[in-house]
């Protein structure tokens, strides 16, 4: 479990608590905001779209406030069952929500459809207040240019409040969106220790490391086609923890690329996530992964299963 280290919150007088889902297109940055609130890595990030595939939870206590913010993969046209699957979480997360997060990609933004219907269909009939988070404007040219965009999402009369936001490149924009946030929760218990900053297991965590390794490092339909399911997680008293991994690909042409030349590409991946699976779990690990061939995995409803989706 992540804990964090600071023990000032106080939790006298009345408290507030509630669920914030952080929903948006692919690649909008909605992973990179719930890591940077929270202050530690939570979800993986990488720069291709659908990096996010099941619902991650970043817990944040403030003074008598805990927001408990939900990070979902990227709203898309599901073309697969596991995408299908995916957008079962976001609907699930809104659902639970007191409040939406919309997250935009400024550069994104297309005036003869700003909001695809996909998107808009999630949150067009819900009641919940929707605060719209307009992201990467440390990439426009001039910071004027979010004006006319901020102009015309006030003008849909559809967001309580529209923030220009950097995720990536903002420092302390966790005070600023716990402020904004915090107005909309609703009083009550605390729902979680004060000092705990996620719900997912060390499994969950640890086969996400392979997993982002796995869209850095390779191309085309191969990230897309693989799942990393963690098949043991031993903590032994004394020496390394020893972690087993599969990596299941859809096809054997895949299988091989993965592998690479003399398993020399294999090899350099494991070592990069064994020292990141280290770094969080604090502790040293023997990690031994083999690639496994499921053919259409991703629209076989008991392989979903069994990969937790
Ligand atoms: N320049 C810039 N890049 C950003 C910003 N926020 C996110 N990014 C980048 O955008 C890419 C996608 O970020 P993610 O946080 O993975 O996006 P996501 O919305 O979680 O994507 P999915 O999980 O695929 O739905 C990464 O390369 C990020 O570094 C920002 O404020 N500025
Ligand atoms: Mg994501």
């Amino acid at each position: 479990m992540l804990m964090q280290n600071n023990n000032e919150n106080t939790t006298a007088g009345k408290t507030k608590a509630g669920y914030a889902a952080i929903i948006g297109k692919p690649n909008a940055g909605k992973s990179t905001l719930l890591n940077s609130i929270i202050g530690t890595k939570l979800s993986i990030i990488t720069p291709k779209p659908q990096t996010t595939r099941k619902r991650v939870l970043g817990i944040c206590t403030e003074g008598n406030t805990q927001i408990v913010f939900i990070d979902t993969p990227g709203v898309l046209n599901p073309k697969y069952e596991m995408q299908s699957n995916m957008m079962g979480y976001v609907h699930t997360s809104i659902e639970e929500a007191d409040c939406i997060i919309l997250i935009y990609d400024v550069t994104k933004f297309n005036v003869s459809q700003p909001i695809p219907p996909e998107l808009y269909n999630f949150f067009k009939d819900e009641n919940k207040p929707i605060i719209l988070l307009l992201n990467k404007i440390d990439l426009l040219k001039d910071s004027k240019d979010v004006l006319p965009l901020i102009k015309y999402f006030d003008e849909s009369k559809m967001f309580k409040e529209i923030v220009p936001i950097s995720a990536l490149k903002e420092k302390q924009l966790y005070k600023r969106i716990i402020n904004i946030i915090s107005n909309y929760m609703p009083e009550g218990e605390f729902f979680y220790d004060e000092d705990l900053l996620s719900t997912q297991p060390e499994r969950f965590f640890v086969s996400e490391i392979i997993r982002e390794n796995i869209f850095l490092s390779y191309s085309d339909e191969v990230p897309y086609s693989t799942e990393v399911a963690i098949v043991e997680f031993k903590e032994r008293e004394f020496g390394k923890w020893f972690i087993n991994a599969e990596i299941i690909v859809e096809r054997d042409t895949q299988k091989k690329i993965i592998i690479g030349k003399d398993g020399e590409k294999l090899k350099r991946i494991l070592e990069i996530s064994r020292k990141q699976i280290e770094e969080h779990l604090d502790h040293p690990v023997y990690l031994e992964a083999f690639v496994k061939v499921r053919d259409k995995w991703r629209d076989k409803p008991n392989m979903l299963r069994s990969f937790g989706y």
